[in-house]
């Protein structure tokens, strides 16, 4: 069944809706950060550069860096960004643009998506300035109340302990993340399990002028310690895409992987003065490892 073209919306070069991209520009392995202008800090590492689109808070580089093709792409802040970009990135590779038919099983490409992006530890022994691979997220945003995302029973349990602590009135979402990816690109990283927030102030704890509804978040979520046969897993770091990228990775078949800079930490409440070479450094350490 061809997809209606209210559903897979194409411009009138034939790109997709957001993120303007013809099929052949995207390569199979894609870096994505959230501030737009940090995809020209990942291109200026590039041997060439062979296409730059924008569109939005969408901004697409392609070329190659060491001889291997890469892409990089910004996505905004938020899973609701994101739920656009994965989709049309998958789109892309696997639904054709000409019959609008998804490609057949054997046919599809599995992508390889690494998130380099900041964050904010929230336990005291996580530094400013270092970096951070995500094994699970937790999700506290609504995104898969939408996708019948299929979660195991320990990430059920680790869930719901999560709710239990904070007292939420809904279960958020656990997603571990693939082995494959996080072994290959986090030598030597702090391996946490990160919170994705549906917002950067009230849902992470932050207070300005507006109280937040839970006010101890930081404690309550630093206490959290769920264990299984697997090990013991405490929450590590806030930020607002992790969980969507796991779930959605999951549910598409990508590998995906979220790579963390830490510029900030919420219980010694310290900001890192050298942010940016923090968010460099993690961008030259993920090139070299690609
Ligand atoms: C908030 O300042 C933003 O920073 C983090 C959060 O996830 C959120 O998008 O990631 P980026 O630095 O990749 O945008
Ligand atoms: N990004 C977040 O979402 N939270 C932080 O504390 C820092 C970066």
């Amino acid at each position: 069944m061809p997809i209606p073209s209210s559903e897979l919306i194409l411009n009138r070069d034939g790109s997709i809706y957001h993120l303007n991209l013809l099929p052949d520009h995207i390569s199979d392995t894609i870096i994505t950060v959230g501030d737009p202008d940090r995809v020209a800090l990942v291109s200026q590492h590039f041997d060439s550069i062979e296409t730059q689109v924008s569109k939005r808070e969408f901004v697409t580089h392609v070329g190659y860096y060491r001889g291997k093709r890469l892409t990089v792409v910004s996505t905004g802040i938020g899973t609701d960004n994101l739920d656009i970009v994965l989709n049309e990135l998958d789109a892309l590779v696997n639904v054709d643009f000409v019959t609008r038919e998804v490609c057949p099983i054997e046919e599809r490409i599995n992508l390889r998506i690494i998130r380099v992006g900041t964050s904010g530890a929230l336990q005291a022994d996580i530094p400013v300035g270092s970096h951070l691979v995500s094994e699970h997220a937790v999700g506290l945003e609504s995104l898969m109340q939408f996708y019948p995302l299929v979660e195991t029973g320990a990430e059920i349990e680790f869930a719901t302990a999560v709710q239990k602590a904070v007292g939420l009135d809904y279960r958020p979402y656990c997603v571990l993340g693939s082995d494959l990816l996080r072994e290959q690109l986090g030598e030597g990283m702090i391996t946490g399990n990160t919170v994705t927030c549906p917002g950067f102030y009230g849902p992470q704890g932050r207070a300005l002028r507006l109280q937040p509804r839970f006010p101890d978040l930081i404690e309550r979520l630093g206490q959290v310690q769920y264990s299984n046969a697997e090990g013991t897993f405490r929450l590590t770091n806030f930020e607002m895409e992790t969980a969507g990228y796991y779930a959605l990775g999951r549910m598409l078949g990508h590998e995906v992987v979220s790579l963390n800079a830490i510029v900030a930490n919420r219980v010694t409440g310290e900001f890192a003065d050298n942010a940016d070479q923090v968010v460099n450094d993690l961008i030259a350490k993920t090139l070299e490892r690609l």
